[in-house]
């Protein structure tokens, strides 16, 4: 039976690509009536340095625009990370399971810290490692991710063959990724061949879910793009990345094929195809951000929402990793 599991950082707050890229695939998922298991995964967010109270923070505000986007507690699993410590655990195990040759070839980490690595903490550098076993303890089969989360989903196939080969064992699944949809990967708005993330220094390069409607037009009319008019077909925006961006959002935004963007707007300028941009991605947020406002006046609620969420999560963790203790050898309480 398919199992869905996936996770955000509660590291900022959430961006227009993670909402494309994530979080409305995570709503699909549970209208399709998969069992989604869904995690704000506030220990991978600390392998950057994070003010505790903006932390606590951030995580509510990214419970709030979870259930905003149309997550339902009921029928998704919906917590934080940490209150599940068996994350933290079976990352451990597979911190000894993984290989630093494998750990080496992470683009992310590379994309992370740049020439600067030695000053990056280990837990960055292992930061795959605990997302397998997010993954993995959960015996998930498919992870909605965007483009920049494939490697990472592939390496915890490899984390699952390589424990069951080394245990004699078929106990851990080979989950997929499923990265579907026309904004699979949204870039910075500054610059189109970085993607768009929320610790990006310049607010600019991204739209947050909680930016007012005048901030959203203001970030579209100033997103970089080039003075040429829209083509007629994708390989007319081939050498032009910043223009691609722009008419994949579109197209995500619309549910339309970035194609059939291009044929009703073709010819025309950025100066036109630009507000009719901001207003759709208005109409789309608005209302999440709103419903984003109302959710965060009771915090307690949402840490309610979060501590039930722990409370379905660990019955299904725990036996997973009791399981792999054993076949760990490890000495357990009866
Ligand atoms: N620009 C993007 N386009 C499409 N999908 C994206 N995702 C992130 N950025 C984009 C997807 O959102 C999910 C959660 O990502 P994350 O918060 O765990 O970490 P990240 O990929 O490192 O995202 P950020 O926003 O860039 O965070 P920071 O700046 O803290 O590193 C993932 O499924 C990701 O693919």
């Amino acid at each position: 039976k398919p199992r869905i599991f996936s996770g955000i950082q509660p590291s900022g707050g959430l961006t227009l690509g993670n909402y494309l890229g994530a979080l409305k695939r995570f709503v699909e998922k549970q209208d399709e009536g998969i069992e989604t298991i869904y995690c704000l995964v506030d220990l991978h967010a600390i392998t950057v340095w994070q003010d505790p109270d903006k932390l606590r923070q951030q995580t509510r505000e990214a419970a709030a625009a979870f259930l905003a986007a149309g997550i339902d507690p009921k029928r998704s699993v919906l917590f934080n990370q940490s209150q599940v410590s068996a994350h933290a655990e079976l990352g451990w195990i597979f911190n000894c399971v993984a290989r630093l040759g494998w750990m080496n070839r992470m683009t992310q980490f590379k994309d992370k810290v740049g020439k600067n690595s030695e000053n990056a903490s280990l837990g960055l550098y292992a930061y795959p490692s605990l997302m397998a076993a997010d993954i993995l303890l959960y015996h998930a089969t498919m992870v909605p991710v965007g483009e920049d989360q494939k490697q990472h989903v592939e390496l915890t196939r490899d984390i699952a063959a390589k424990f069951n080969h080394d245990f004699g064992v078929d106990f851990f699944p080979a989950p997929e990724p499923v990265i579907e949809g026309a904004a699979t990967r949204v870039m910075s708005l500054r610059d189109g061949t970085r993607k768009m993330s929320k610790s990006d220094p310049s607010d600019a390069s991204r739209i947050n879910l909680t930016d007012d409607a005048d901030t959203i037009a203001a970030k579209i009319r100033k997103a970089k793009t080039d003075p040429e008019p829209l083509p007629e077909t994708l390989d007319g925006l081939k050498d032009r990345p910043e223009a691609r961006n722009l008419v994949n959002i579109y197209a995500a935004l619309s549910g339309k094929m970035p194609e059939a963007v291009l044929a009703e707007f073709a010819g025309q300028g950025f100066g036109l195809f630009k507000p009719v941009l901001a207003d759709i991605a208005v109409a789309t947020l608005a209302p999440i951000s709103a419903e984003m406002g109302r959710l965060m006046a009771d915090p307690a609620e949402i840490d309610r929402i979060l501590g039930e969420g722990a409370d379905r999560a660990e019955p299904i963790a725990r036996p997973i990793l009791n399981r792999t203790l054993d076949i760990l050898g490890m000495v357990r309480r009866g």
